[in-house]
């Protein structure tokens, strides 16, 4: 029974006119599947079940029209605040049904009353994930600058203004009902000799420490590393080791959040998935797809078999009830040439659906082929899961739930980004930066 979301921007008889269009079709086509899985023993019921509990977050950053250094081209009815970040976020989730939270990032999506902007969401039948911290960026009449680092600054007046910030980032989130505090940080160097290696990891946990001293119960804390970007020699959590220690010597609380754009392009992702879960220190993920650096390009565009190596290690932790085993999804992409919308829509489906694939894998039998050393067997019935088209069953998944069999298509139906280009006066920021 799809739930009633008290206000929902695309017209609901525009949704349920083409979902008739395309039910009778999609009926056989889910039938068939469900025929051909039946074969080799799987339920496609059961795993429908699976795929319709599966959510991940979108990033209140992401709806907006993302740039490069070099420049911004702000597209067609931008949101101008938190306020339209949501409405636009209410599109992505009324149509693909698997969204149902945002993760926003502070200051950018800043108000004075988060109680408000809760209730605002819930009447969207949103709600909040993980809150981002950015001591990355200086903000107007900022006293002291980031520009040399925050947590690891060599001034601790820095460092406490960063501490501060994280801690006003707690607050906030507790207002909203987040639960987590993800801590990314550009800190590091671009020159050899700029910065001591271990007293900046040394002032990275000080500063670290007394963020997660002041966690509430029940909160965790995402520590986010990346190889390079802004700083272009070293950055103080520049990879998942650094990250891990730093995580295993702040306690339980805190753990290590994958983004999938912040790994040289060759680094085997998956291998440090299974390293993480196998110390119960994996925060979670922001989803994206890369080719070079951070590209932070639609998640599966790039590299979709990488994405489905990833979800293979995650449904295989569940399988075997892995201690601690309790990922938060989250997708973190710069859409600079489409519409954010689509984007965050096809991106999340994307997701859902490689979820989806990984959960046809045959573990019984990857079990034995892996024990008796039969690579190829092995990489087949890998493989077999990935090319099982599973589009049938993420599509049934969205139309019960009372979302749209196609998304993209009622999405351009239904002219919302005309509709709001119309109130929402033309972005004039054409500076350079993702956000
Ligand atoms: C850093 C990052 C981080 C966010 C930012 C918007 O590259 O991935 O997660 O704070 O993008
Ligand atoms: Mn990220």
């Amino acid at each position: 029974m799809a739930t009633i979301i008290e206000s929902q921007p695309i017209d609901r008889e525009l949704v349920a006119a083409d979902n008739t269009r395309r039910s009778a079709a999609l009926g056989r086509d889910y039938d068939a599947l469900g025929e051909r899985l039946a074969r080799g023993g799987i339920d496609i019921e059961a795993v429908k079940r699976e795929v319709a509990a599966f959510t991940v977050a979108v990033p209140s950053w992401g709806v907006g029209t993302g740039g490069t250094r070099f420049a911004r081209f702000p597209g067609w009815g931008e949101p101008r605040n938190i306020h339209d970040k949501l409405r636009d976020c209410a599109v992505i989730n009324q149509l693909v049904r698997c969204t149902s939270s945002v993760s926003v990032h502070f200051p950018w999506d800043w108000v004075d009353n988060f109680a408000e902007l809760r209730a605002e969401a819930a009447r969207l039948g949103l709600r909040f994930d993980a809150v981002n911290s950015n001591t990355f960026q200086d903000q107007p009449g900022a006293a002291l600058s980031y520009k040399f680092g925050s947590l690891t600054h060599t001034d601790p007046a820095v460092r406490a203004a960063a501490i501060e910030h994280n801690l006003a980032c707690i607050a906030a989130g507790e207002n909203l009902g987040s639960r987590a505090l993800t801590v990314w940080i550009g800190d590091g160097s671009s020159f050899p000799g700029q910065q001591h290696f271990r007293r900046s990891f040394e002032r990275y946990l000080q500063s670290t420490r007394a963020i997660y001293d002041a966690l509430p119960d029940g909160w965790h804390m995402y520590l986010e590393h990346k190889l390079f970007e802004p700083a272009f020699y070293s950055t103080v959590i520049q990879d998942w080791g650094s990250s891990l220690l730093a995580a295993q010597s702040l306690g339980p609380k805190a753990r290590c959040l994958v983004d999938l754009g912040h790994h040289a392009p060759t680094v085997n992702i998956e291998m440090i998935v299974a390293r993480l879960i196998a110390c119960g220190k994996l925060a979670g993920f922001h989803f994206n797809d890369s080719k070079y650096g951070d590209d932070d390009l639609d998640s599966g565009a790039i590299q979709p078999y990488r994405l489905f190596l990833v979800f293979n290690e995650l449904v295989d932790a569940a399988r075997d009830r892995v201690a601690g085993f309790e990922p938060a999804y989250m997708l973190d992409q710069s859409h600079n040439v489409t519409d954010p919308i689509e984007s965050l829509m096809v991106s999340g489906a994307t997701v859902q659906r490689t979820f989806a694939q990984a959960l046809l894998v045959d573990r019984v039998a990857l079990d034995a082929y892996q024990e008796a050393n039969d690579a190829l067997m092995a990489s087949q019935t890998l493989k077999a899961a990935f090319e099982t088209d599973v589009s049938p069953i993420v599509a049934r998944v969205r139309l019960e739930a009372g979302g749209a069999i196609e998304p993209l298509a009622v999405y351009r139906a239904s002219k919302y980004r005309e509709r709001v280009a119309a109130v929402r006066p033309k972005s004039s920021s054409l500076g350079g930066g993702i956000v």
